[in-house]
């Protein structure tokens, strides 16, 4: 190892555990909080949106999620560094983004909750062990992003391209999630056996690149079939694996569920991200950025958002509503935004 590299190694880990390490009295101010019932918090609602939710309650919501999950207590998580980690979290999403900032983080934790909740079901599924990954996954699946897509990233040959071949972002969004549980502090993990450890991380890192869309699309077939033949035991891990992918997309992409107004609100920052990246990339690369990124397209929202909800959103909760009734109104809010929109691309 050379001079430079010990020296941009070293400089970079102090440097970033500075900028995502919450102050003394933050984290006292969330370790003294009455945290508010799920019930008062809106996070057992499908329809859950924070606007207008004060900043400390985003963090006081997520702290209730965990400990309505019987996480804390299950896996003996010290409350300090619960509190500590969820403020680093926090921190770790950058608010200059549009979409994909803190308020997606926490968004896509409560539409997981709200799945785990609804029904015994999931919970009868899933072990302690894999509803603690699939929590932690949600709320670190996009740390750090950028608003650019891993195409962007990799045309651009940032150093994150050279680090993976594929889902670059993804395995960022990973790897800065594990610099977080590690970042003194914020252990939540302390009170596991080696091997709970090592397992728990093992299912964080598929979850969070199960997240990347491209691979969602490989995988939902044998989804689908699974759920068409009914009756499915997901006593095998490839089983298990693929329902926790399966619910982190749908947590993910939750907004498409959302009532109206809130679906309208959320579209037009995925709008506003996506143009960015196409003014990007007609300034750096000078070319003609693809349809939904190019800002000239922006009358065509609407047909687009039918178009992603006919591909992607729709068949998802389809499938998962078979599976569980309690899921039913995912996709009925999905499908009453479809007829929303549907309506706006015919008024052109
Ligand atoms: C999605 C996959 N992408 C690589 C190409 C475009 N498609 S799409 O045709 O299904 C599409 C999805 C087109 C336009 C869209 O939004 C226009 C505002 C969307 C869309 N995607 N709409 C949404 O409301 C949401 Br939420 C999303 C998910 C955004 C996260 C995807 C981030 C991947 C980076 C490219
Ligand atoms: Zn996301």
């Amino acid at each position: 190892i050379t001079e430079k590299r010990r020296a941009s190694i070293e400089v970079t880990q102090e440097v970033l555990a500075y900028h995502i390490t919450a102050t003394e009295e933050e984290v006292q101010a969330l370790q003294e909080a009455t945290i508010p019932t799920a019930e008062s918090l809106n996070i057992l609602d499908f329809h859950f949106s924070d606007v207008g939710l004060a900043e400390e309650l985003t963090t006081q919501a997520t702290v209730r999620m965990f400990l309505d999950l019987n996480l804390v207590q299950d896996f003996s998580i010290d409350y300090r560094n619960l509190c500590q980690w969820v403020l680093s979290v926090k921190r770790g999403y950058r608010n200059n983004v549009p979409y994909h900032n803190w308020s997606h983080g926490l968004s896509t934790a409560q539409a997981m909750f709200s799945m785990l909740m609804a029904t015994d079901q999931f919970q009868a599924i899933f072990s302690r062990l894999e509803i603690l990954a699939l929590m932690i996954a949600t709320l670190n699946h996009d740390l750090d992003h950028r608003g650019v897509s891993n195409s962007y990233i990799e045309r651009s040959h940032q150093p994150l391209a050279q680090l993976y071949s594929h889902s670059s972002l993804e395995n960022h969004h990973y790897n800065f999630c594990l610099f977080l549980l590690n970042n003194s502090g914020s252990q939540i993990l302390s009170g596991l056996s080696k091997e709970d450890y090592r397992a728990v991380l093992s299912m964080i890192k598929r979850a969070i690149l199960a997240t990347d869309l491209t691979i969602h699309v490989e995988r939902r077939a044998e989804f689908f079939s699974l759920v068409r033949k009914g009756r499915v035991s997901w006593k095998t891990e490839k089983q298990r694996d693929l329902l926790r992918s399966m619910l982190m997309t749908a947590s993910d992409l939750c907004a498409i569920t959302k009532p109206w107004p809130e679906q309208k609100r959320i579209a037009n920052l995925v709008a506003m991200e996506f143009f960015a990246q196409g003014d990007k990339e007609k300034e750096e690369f000078n070319i003609k950025p693809i349809d939904v990124m190019n800002r000239e397209n922006s009358t065509r929202l609407p047909h687009m958002q039918v178009e992603y909800i006919d591909e992607i959103c729709h068949p998802l909760y389809k499938a998962l509503s078979g599976l569980s009734d309690s899921c039913s109104p995912l996709l009925i809010g999905c499908e009453k935004n479809r007829e929303n929109w549907l309506r706006l691309a015919k008024e052109g």
